[in-house]
């Protein structure tokens, strides 16, 4: 039965790829609940991050992969369009700027469906400028004037995410304007991210750190296996590639770059879980992983 005043909504953060959104979402949190990489692209499907707020209320931030023009019916444009989608069920949208990246350029979305999508919105629009810490208050001012003579925003932030600057004040500010409803969540979820996928979702971040050029966009990574084992959890993971002559270069001389990568997905997940991980990788070519339904489908991307 629903508490009374109990409070519980939807934000959707929404911006061009590299935006910080990713960040934003964790420093909200307060846990890593979604990967970060300094490479566009990151986040490949909407990913929900939850916090209460001082008076008991339940924000889930939907984090969601960056808006751009992605070639149509391309697994980019499938990413894009998961963003779009968020923001249906949304109570507030949040639209995440990379201030350092917009000093000095026309205020723009930089992406037609984003711009629609947030035209067609029926719901307030905040507006975030993000990366505070690379510019100078007057650029801050400036961008500020510009952008909201162009868009029309329920309110601007300025926030640092990584340096959690300015991150209070906007938490609390969501958690302040969601709707009565009941909570959709255990009070100490941080995710919907079952296991397996979160833990899938740090080896592609360490893959992400490692890898260059094409590659981190040409793998993906799916939990074959994961048991609990008294104190450790054994996880077996698969990396699949599209090209098999990808496969050295992940592998490195002697087996080196797939070792780094793992064991930098198996630190960060020890920290996650506070138990022993022992994490095997494997290298798989599988050509069109990226329209492989069930593969769509355990990424909640569908056709
Ligand atoms: N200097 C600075 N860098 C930041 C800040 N916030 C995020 N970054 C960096 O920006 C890069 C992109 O961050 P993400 O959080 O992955 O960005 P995103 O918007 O989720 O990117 P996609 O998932 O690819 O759309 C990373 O290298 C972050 O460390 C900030 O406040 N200041
Ligand atoms: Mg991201």
């Amino acid at each position: 039965m629903q508490k009374i005043n109990e409070k519980c909504g939807f934000v959707a953060v929404l911006g061009a790829p590299n935006a910080g959104k990713s960040t934003l979402t964790n420093a909200l949190v307060g846990e890593h609940v979604s990967i970060v990489s300094s490479k566009v692209q990151t986040t490949r499907f909407p990913v929900q991050g939850i916090y209460i707020g001082k008076e008991k209320e339940q924000v889930v931030l939907v984090d969601t992969p960056g808006m751009f023009d992605a070639k149509k019916d391309s697994f980019d444009d499938l990413m894009v369009k998961s963003a779009v989608t968020a923001k249906d069920d949304a109570d507030l949208i949040i639209l995440v700027v990379d201030a350092a990246r917009a000093r000095g350029r026309k205020p723009s979305i930089g992406s037609d469906a984003g711009l629609a999508a947030l035209s067609e919105a029926e719901i307030d629009i905040w507006l975030v400028f993000n990366k505070i810490d690379l510019l100078s208050k007057e650029d801050l001012l400036k961008l500020s004037a510009d952008w909201n003579d162009t868009y029309e925003f329920g309110r601007t932030y300025f926030i640092s995410a990584a340096k959690n600057q300015g991150v209070d004040d906007l938490k609390q500010d969501m958690a302040n304007i969601m709707p009565e409803g009941p909570w959709l969540f255990p009070e100490d979820d941080i995710t919907d991210l079952p296991i397996r996928l979160y833990a899938a979702e740090r080896t592609r971040e360490a893959a992400f750190e490692r890898l260059h050029k094409e590659l981190p966009y040409n793998l993906a990574v799916v939990t074959e296996d994961l048991e609990h084992k008294d104190d450790i959890i054994i996880i077996k993971q698969v990396i699949f590639i599209k090209q098999d002559k990808h496969k050295a270069i992940i592998l490195g001389k002697g087996g080196q770059t797939i070792k780094a990568i793992g064991s930098i997905a198996r630190r960060a997940l020890e920290n996650d879980l506070g138990k022993k991980i022992h994490l095997e990788l494997f290298v798989k070519e599988k050509k069109n992983w990226d329209t492989d339904r069930d593969l769509l489908a355990s990424w909640r991307l569908s056709e």
